[in-house]
This record gives C-alpha cells, structure tokens and sequence, in this order.
C-alpha cells in the first residue's frame, strides 16, 4: 500500500510539475483527487486492509492527499502570477499617447436663432414668458378675437382634445393670460411651441415655433411698432437692412401689416435667394384690437398696445440658408454638425 501511495505521489508531483496551465492542473485535480480519482480509488480499497492497519493506511491517504494539493496550490499561485504578469505587460498603457477626443454637442440651428431673438428682444426690455402647449380655446380664439364661427377655428387645422381643449395653434393665448393678470406696462416676447394640422413639406409642419411679442402701455403708437421691428430687423439680419411694412389682417389687430426685408445677400437687387424681388416676408403685426384688450381686462381708452408674430423655423430657414424645413427636425448629423 505504501509503495502504491508513493507511486500515486511521485506520478502526481510529475504531473503538476508539467502542468503549463491552469486547466491542465485541474485535470490532475480530477485524475488524482476527484470521485473516481487515484487516490479516491485507494481510499475504497481499504476494505482489503487488515481492521488494525486501516487508521495507518487512512492517515497515509490523507497525508498523500494533503502533498498533493499543497503541491497543486502552490503550482496554481505561480501560474496564476506568471498569467497575470503576461497579461500585464501585453496591456501597457501609453499614457504620452494623445486623448480620444471627445465629440462636444452644441445647440440645434432653431436654439441658436430663438437665443439670437431672446437676445435682441431682452436688450430692449422685454420679458420672456412661456404658457401652456394645451390651452382652452377661450384663450387660443375667443379673447383673441376669433369668435366661434370664425374660419381660423376650423378643425381641419386645428388639433382639438375638447371643444374647449386644444393644442396651441399660436403662442398668443400665453400673451392673453398675461394681459388678464393685470399688470401693466407690458413688455413680452412668447417663444414655443405652436400646432397646426398641416401636412409635412419644405415648408410645413404639424408642430413648429413662433415668437410672439407684446406691448402694453399708455400712448403707444404704430411708430412705436414700426421702430421696434426696424431695429429687431437691423439686429438680426444686418445694420444695412430695410423694413417695408404692407398692410394686411389678423383678427386680433387693427390695423395690421406683415413685414419684409430687404433681402440679406443681394441687398435688394433681387436675387434668387429672394426670387428676385429684393424683399423677404418675415412676420405679421398690427395694433392690438381694441375688443382684444377689452376681453383681457384692458381699458382701450386709457392703454394701447402692438403685437407681433415670428415664425422661429422661418427665422433659422433664412439666417442659415435652409432651403427644407424638415432638416430641421430629422436630426441628421451630418446636417447639424454645420452649425
Ligand atoms: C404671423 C402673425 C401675429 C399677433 C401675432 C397678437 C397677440 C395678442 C394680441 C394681438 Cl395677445 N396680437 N399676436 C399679432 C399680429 C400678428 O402673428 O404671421 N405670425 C407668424
């Protein structure tokens, strides 16, 4: 018994010796410790030994299985180190090497051109103000004087939820609300966004944004409105620019006027940046109507007020000469890494 012992042990003690890897050490594990492993078959033989040698031969077993796994610890912690330090010096890392560079985002061409608006707006004393996206139609129409029967409430291009609930189809009810509170002079722009049912092309969609402003105060006059949206217009697009008021309708105004441009890149000469006519449209305006401030809680008498509506997709389209709206939705990275 002890020759087979010491047979096992010097089998085994050459077996770990050769063993280069950790899972060819684990197969010495299973031959020579495992349930039907060498030492484990011994240790079943012991019925064959004698009663009164069986404690001698059990301590010899575990003394050989003792051996044995110190032998297979010990190989295991070098190999485990040799690995490691393989592993280590394949992986060096360069730190002289230079950074990836990281991809810095920026702000989308509608962010920049409302900011440049904001800017310009609160240089002259205007207060930013936001309201809600669904409003009641009492304060998209009604208070604006767009009465029930009026064509602009038509459903086909409007987004209701109620009768009364509705997506905003301009941010003027924000301008309403802001009337009704009753404090006064005002001085507002109303940036967001606005709703319409439209079908999507270069130049619609069901969902864009408008900036819309507000003045509220006694003596407020149409120079006033002309003087302001000349310099808004010299500011946003150049010191050389024209403005050419034409008159026009809006429900919520009177009298009312779009305003135009003289266009940017060719100065007015006419070009086909603004097919030839030398002028580009770029918002609506008027003199708040009167029935307007009423159903507000305005006096006419006592205060007057002008208003006017830009379209901020508009804006972006011409500052940076887009010629497809809907590049400004789709989030193409090639299309926004240019701003
Ligand atoms: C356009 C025209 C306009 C207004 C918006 C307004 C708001 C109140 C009272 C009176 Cl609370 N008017 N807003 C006035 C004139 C024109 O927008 O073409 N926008 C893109």
């Amino acid at each position: 018994m002890k020759e087979t012992l010491q047979a096992i042990l010097d089998e085994a003690s050459e077996k770990i010796e050769q063993s280069d890897a950790l899972d060819k050490l684990n197969d010495v594990r299973v031959n020579f410790l495992g349930k039907k492993g060498q030492l484990t078959s011994v240790l079943k033989s012991m019925k064959d030994v004698a009663p009164e040698d069986r404690p001698k031969v059990g301590q010899m077993v575990n003394e050989a299985r003792a051996k044995i796994e110190t032998m297979m610890e010990e190989t295991k912690t070098r190999l485990e180190k040799e690995l490691r330090e393989a592993k280590m010096a394949a992986e060096v890392i360069d730190v002289t090497l230079p950074a990836k560079k990281a991809n810095v985002g920026h702000r989308h061409p509608n962010t920049i051109a409302l900011e440049e608006v904001e800017r310009i707006f609160i240089g002259m004393g205007y207060e930013v103000v936001e309201g809600p996206e669904v409003e009641y139609a009492d304060y998209n129409f009604t208070k604006l004087n767009i009465p029930e029967d009026h064509p602009a409430r038509d459903e086909q291009d409007t987004f209701f939820i109620t009768d009364s609930i509705l997506l905003r189809s301009q941010t003027s009810p924000v301008q309403a609300r802001t009337m009704e509170e009753g404090k006064l002079p005002i001085r507002m722009i109303a940036p967001g966004r606005v709703f319409r049912s439209d079908e999507v092309d270069a130049t619609h969609s069901p969902s864009f944004h408008q900036i819309e402003g507000l003045v509220i105060d006694k003596h407020i006059t149409f120079s006033d409105l002309k003087g302001t949206l000349e310099e808004f217009a010299k500011e946003l697009f150049g010191p050389e620019t024209k403005t050419k008021f034409r008159p026009h309708h809006f429900p919520f105004t009177e009298p009312s006027a779009e305003v135009d441009v003289s266009c940017f890149k060719c100065g007015g000469k006419g070009c086909r940046f603004c097919k030839g006519s030398g002028w580009i449209e770029i918002l609506g305006c008027g003199m708040v109507h009167p029935h307007v401030l009423e159903m507000c809680g305005i006096d006419p008498k006592e205060y007057t007020g002008f208003a006017f509506g830009v379209g901020l997709e508009r804006i972006a389209l011409l500052k940076y000469e887009i010629d497809d709206m809907r590049l400004l939705y789709e989030n193409d990275y090639r299309f926004l890494k240019q701003f």
